[in-house]
């Protein structure tokens, strides 16, 4: 049995872990499962061989002998299915545990992306700086319900979970603008992933991939 994940070949971010793969990674290393890496460089993405993998052309994607999978969402709960330790026992917990991996992608990454397209593949049209203040607001918004909700607790619903994952995944994507520093306790909770042991071996592992493959 060979796990092979895809990522980019160089990730524009030059190794801080935000691409999506770091996810991936992080929940193998949770499960204790190895495998090895694809990097792909941008113009292969939306070519032949790699949409054959991803029909949307980008990473990651996710390999497991004769099983292809796409979307970070599915690939964790993949993992946390086939391997255990990252969803509880208890069929109700479990339950609870799968819908926090999903509000995670539904609920808080989509106003996220927006904030990164605002500033990224918009912040030059006329009206990026008039919109900018809702997109703010609306992050803000969701935050403070999910810091309300996450209150003195260590984790989301009980022992750490994949949905626990996912969230700090999400909002680790957070970290370069600043504004995680507004919620101390989600700031402590993305702390907390952060310091676990499967995630600083994801996270050296994508920096080292993305250091190996840097351009001279
Ligand atoms: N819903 C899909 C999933 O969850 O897997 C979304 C996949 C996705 O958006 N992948 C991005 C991609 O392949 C990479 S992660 N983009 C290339 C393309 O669409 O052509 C997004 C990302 C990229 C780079 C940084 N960074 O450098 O900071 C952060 C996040």
């Amino acid at each position: 049995m060979t796990i092979t994940i895809t990522c980019f070949e160089h990730s524009p971010d030059g190794g801080k872990g935000l691409a999506r793969d770091t996810r991936v990674r992080w929940a193998l290393e949770e499960v204790g499962q190895p495998y090895e890496v694809r990097g792909v460089p941008f113009p292969k993405l939306k070519e032949a061989e790699h949409l054959a993998r991803h029909p949307f052309g980008q990473i990651p994607v996710f390999e497991e002998d004769d099983l292809t999978l796409f979307e970070s969402g599915a690939i964790i709960f993949h993992l946390a299915d086939r391997y255990g330790g990252l969803l509880p026992e208890d069929p109700n917990a479990r339950s609870r545990a799968i819908m926090w991996l999903f509000a995670a992608l539904n609920s808080v990454e989509p106003s996220i992306l927006d904030l990164q397209n605002a500033k990224f593949a918009e912040g030059d049209k006329p009206w990026a700086s008039e919109r900018m203040p809702l997109v703010l607001e609306r992050i803000k918004q969701r935050l403070k319900q999910l810091s309300d909700r996450l209150g003195d607790n260590e984790w989301l619903d009980g022992e750490f979970s994949a949905g626990d994952l996912m969230m700090v995944s999400v909002l680790l994507r957070l970290k370069p603008s600043g504004i995680l520093g507004g919620f101390p306790t989600l700031t402590a909770y993305v702390e907390r992933g952060e310091a676990r042991p499967a995630y600083q071996r994801a996270f050296k592992a994508q920096q080292a991939f993305n250091a190996a493959s840097a351009p001279a």
